[in-house]
């Protein structure tokens, strides 16, 4: 019916123009037409870190639950209400082929928050809409804060392990027609045809086996050789996306970061989808030649201010990824959620966070005495810290004036070596990465790239070695890794 409409128009077209067409272009128009009906744009929605916690596991609010939620950056208490919104709006609104999250699906891991995940996505499925997730670092093992709150107690619940994982999501990036590497929850498969997804398992600490980046490497560049598209996505950040993060934020990024980097570039891939940090930034880098680059989509937490999400479509002829962001601003059959609502329990967390630290910072080098005769700084200080992370949350930070801000910073400044440069690359939205032509500014709420596939994509460029002086070879990026040290086990 659509179509017969489609050609009467387009017959009556010259007529309606009252001017001389040339009827080649009309039919031109007439098959480009009909051809983008055949073929219409792809559609997904991205989004990461929603962190769901089953409802059961609240037997009954009380100390254990305030206790938890006290100082927390992810609002918790709205994590199943968050993910029914999301779900609902993929289901009614945005209607996409495809969904991606991109890791932390559960609170910490519990069997109970997997399974109330997974049901939600099988409403998904049973509309027609296909979904892939790959694991974060909460989402399985051991972890001491998988527990069910009841009153001023908790107690430890199951949580899952990497071959339940891999059972639980069979239907979503874990059954026959993905190919799974070995070692890992990595997989690739083609849920769009022509359209290859590769998601890598960074593990619990951000951190990839050379056997699992080769097994990368070698799918991207055989998808590349055959004309296919690929994107990838893995929980940990692939680009250190401020200056100085992975020295001071522990486990923000992968590790041996500046190796796979290399590495995923050579192998043709050009958008990396993550998550992990919280907060949204897209960052681009490049490779050691400067001759490819590749953009690190850092998707926010659903369950932190702003709650953003990606909208990506990708062209009906694979050519073009273009994004934007949405947020989700209120919930139905909720009178106390809102964007201003979400934004306030975020500034309190971080302020009390930062306050927390800065008084143990002072006691520990002044003293507690300096604690009370310092308050005033202190207020200032966190207050600012958190107006910064709100600043960062919602993005494209350069376009806000913060000199005030990083005025109220000198004192952390002056404690803590590299923060300054942290804390303007993050409000400047720059990452100078040290080496002329590439620095990085790049647009964190809209995108638009061309995914033409890389035609001489290597599958796993080769490791350069130096000779030690008992001639061995020496691994380069594996002396790289040892360097990167886990400072503390960060659990964001
Ligand atoms: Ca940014
Ligand atoms: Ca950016
Ligand atoms: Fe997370």
């Amino acid at each position: 019916m659509k179509r017969l409409r489609l050609f009467i128009l387009l017959m009556f077209l010259p007529l309606m123009m009252k001017a001389s067409v040339n009827v080649q272009n009309i039919v031109l128009l007439a098959n480009y037409l009909l051809e983008k009906e055949k073929h219409p744009d792809l559609k997904m929605v991205v989004l990461s870190d929603p962190h769901v916690m089953a409802p059961k596991l609240l037997i009954s609010d009380g100390e254990a639950w305030t206790s938890y939620l006290y100082g927390q950056r992810k609002m918790v208490d709205y994590s199943a209400s968050l993910f029914d919104e999301m779900v609902s709006r993929i289901k009614n609104d945005l209607r996409p082929n495809l969904v991606l999250i991109t890791g932390d699906l559960t609170k910490d891991g519990e069997q109970l928050s997997h399974a109330y995940v997974t049901a939600k996505l099988d409403e998904l499925r049973s509309e027609g809409i296909q979904v892939l997730v790959i694991p974060g670092n909460h989402d399985r093992d051991a972890n001491p804060n998988a527990v069910s709150y009841d009153g001023a107690g908790t107690t430890a619940v199951e949580v899952a392990t990497n071959d339940w994982f891999a059972d639980q999501y069979a239907n979503y990036g874990y059954g026959p027609s993905s190919e799974r590497e070995a070692t890992s929850l990595t997989y690739a498969c083609e849920p769009l045809k022509g359209l290859v997804v590769i998601g890598i398992d960074s593990g619990t600490n951000g951190e990839l086996s050379s056997t699992t980046i080769e097994w990368v490497c070698d799918k991207a560049q055989k998808a590349c050789g055959e004309g296919k598209r690929v994107i990838a996505m893995m929980h940990h950040p692939l680009i250190p996306h401020v200056t100085n993060a992975e020295k001071l934020v522990s486990t923000y990024v992968v590790n041996d970061h500046d190796y796979i980097r290399q590495a995923l570039i050579e192998a043709g891939i050009k958008v990396i989808f993550t998550g992990h940090f919280h907060t949204s930034d897209i960052a681009k880098d490049f490779n050691d030649g400067l001759t490819k680059e590749i953009y690190d989509v850092n998707t926010g937490s659903l369950i932190s201010y702003p709650c953003d999400y990606r909208e990506v479509t990708v062209s009906s002829d694979l050519t073009e990824l273009s994004l934007t962001t949405a947020h989700i601003t209120s919930l139905p059959n909720d009178d106390i959620f809102s964007s201003d609502y979400a934004k306030e329990r975020l500034h309190s967390a971080i302020k009390q966070k930062v306050k927390e630290m800065a008084e143990a910072m002072i006691k520990k080098e002044v003293g507690s005495l300096a604690i009370k005769l310092m308050a005033k700084q202190i207020d200032e200080v966190s207050t600012a810290a958190a107006d910064a992370l709100i600043i960062h949350a919602e993005g494209n930070e350069w376009k806000v004036d913060t000199s005030d801000i990083m005025e109220s910073f000198d004192l952390i400044f002056k404690m803590v070596e590299g923060s300054r440069e942290m804390c303007e690359s993050m409000l400047e939205d720059k990452a100078p990465y040290g080496i002329e032509g590439r620095e990085n500014v790049t647009d964190d709420l809209n995108l638009s790239i061309s995914l033409d596939p890389d035609t001489d994509a290597q599958s796993f460029i080769p490791i350069e070695t130096e000779l030690d002086a008992d001639g061995n070879g020496v691994v380069n990026h594996q002396d790289i890794a040892a360097l990167v040290e886990i400072i503390m086990n960060h659990h964001e």
